[in-house]
């Protein structure tokens, strides 16, 4: 019988196997619909056939392993995460959390072959293909197109080629025409857990290895267009200017300004485009973006509307024109309090817990999927709390504890299942 501490070994190495496969050499990039990540996720599907899973996947690349247990067809229990990444990111932001749930059900399965009575429902783990929203201003891609709630006019997005995600779809094989049929509906989803790392200094500074996650924070993320005009920056007064790029850093800093007066809110101008990118010319556009957050959605959206506003007036004041385009908005998301409690239970019964609650700073998939689950989220500590960057690392003790702790939940949740006290009688879904 396979050994956790062999498992968690594997899937250290097999994170940094993934982390070798990137658009970019010389820094890790992996955005859906792209070759590398086609290659990782033939990867993925090799290691869910190797625990024993039926493979499926879909049109913009996620990776569905099933192993039907006594599942027979019904809902299954989804492990999962996503396997693309931010540009010169780290190695285990989405794919710790698939590879944990590959480990585990590898476990499980060869316990079931030792003749443990196995599970009483199916177990699916799912690779997401695109939850970071690098191409196509898409974020959760992957776990959208699998839930059936991909927002209209994304299919027409286009990413810096000028590439449409319908493009990319037909340019992988795929028919984005075809309506994807939801591999997730409120039926087919027992819960939905995602280990992950935390992304953050809350676990590292207080010396804890795991924590379960209570809420994730609500986010929106904006691309605000500025219009002046080109010039030359040699014969043109300063009072005569129409700078784009002036009109943006007063934008910048005054959502900065905003976040530093709101208690828990953030705001990050991550993306920035000038045009025409000539040092003695006066940049007639400036593009950026705004990603903003909150765990409360009513401070985060009076939040945006002051960020907005005292935008547009300094774009007023340098007689530029602003364009505000919404590109996407997910609100505060709760897990669910079954999933929580077995992910505690789970964490006490393999001397783990109790585990620290916590609200998660970073986006999930989870997210999505609450639409047609009830979700739950493990934490790994992030040694530094540094994420969305090359030093991002997760230590192997942790992922060997994340590990048990995720199958002793699974175990919970059968248990609880078994004795029809999983989820409250009103809350079945039928
Ligand atoms: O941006 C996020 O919060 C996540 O890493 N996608
Ligand atoms: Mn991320
Ligand atoms: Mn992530």
């Amino acid at each position: 019988m396979v050994t956790t501490a062999e498992l968690a070994a594997t899937v250290m190495a097999r994170a940094d196997r993934l982390g070798s496969i990137s658009e970019d050499a010389g820094r890790l990039v992996r955005r859906p619909l792209t070759g590398p990540a086609r290659d990782a996720e033939d990867l993925v599907a090799s290691w869910l056939t190797e625990a024993g899973a039926t493979v499926t996947r879909d049109a913009v690349g996620n990776v569905f392993g099933r192993l039907e247990n006594a599942g027979d067809g019904g809902p299954a229990l989804v492990i999962g995460s996503h396997v693309d990444t931010v540009r010169d990111a780290g190695r285990y932001d989405g794919p710790l959390g698939v590879l944990l749930g590959i480990a585990a059900m590898a476990y499980l399965a060869a316990r079931e072959d030792e003749g443990d009575p196995g599970l009483p429902f199916a177990l699916e783990v799912v690779a997401f293909a695109g939850e970071e929203g690098v191409r196509f201003a898409a974020p959760f891609l992957g776990s959208r197109f699998a839930t059936g709630t991909l927002p209209d006019g994304w299919l027409a997005r286009a990413d810096d080629e000028g590439i449409t995600l319908a493009g990319a779809i037909c340019d992988a094989g795929g028919n984005p025409d075809a309506p994807p049929r939801a591999r997730y509906r409120g039926a087919d989803v027992v819960a939905y857990i995602e280990p992950h790392i935390e992304q953050g200094p809350i676990l590292d500074l207080a010396g804890e290895a795991l924590g379960v996650v209570e809420a994730i924070v609500g986010q929106e993320r904006l691309r605000l267009a500025f219009t002046g005009q080109a010039n030359h920056a040699g014969t043109t007064p300063m009072p005569a200017r129409r700078d784009a790029l002036a009109g943006a850093a007063d934008a910048i800093l005054v959502a900065e300004r905003v976040a530093r007066d709101v208690p828990g809110l953030v705001a990050t101008v991550g993306e920035i485009a000038v045009a025409p990118g000539a040092a003695n010319v006066i940049p007639g556009a400036a593009t950026i973006t705004m990603d903003i957050r909150h765990a409360d959605d009513s401070v985060r959206v009076s939040a945006v509307g002051s960020i907005l506003e005292a935008a547009r007036q300094a774009a007023a004041s340098r007689d530029l024109d602003l364009v505000v385009t919404p590109e996407m908005e997910v609100a505060a998301t709760p897990c669910h309090g079954a999933v929580t409690a077995a992910i505690q239970a789970a964490a006490r019964r393999t001397g783990m817990g109790p585990l620290r609650v916590m609200t998660s700073g970073a986006g999930h998939d989870a997210m999505v999927m609450s639409s047609v689950a009830p979700i739950g989220m493990l934490f790994v500590r992030s040694p530094g709390g540094i994420s969305h960057h090359p030093s991002e690392s997760a230590l192997g003790g942790d992922v060997l504890a994340a590990l048990r702790v995720l199958i002793a939940t699974v175990d919970e949740v059968a248990t609880k299942v078994r004795a029809g006290s999983f989820l409250a009688r009103s809350e079945v879904v039928a």
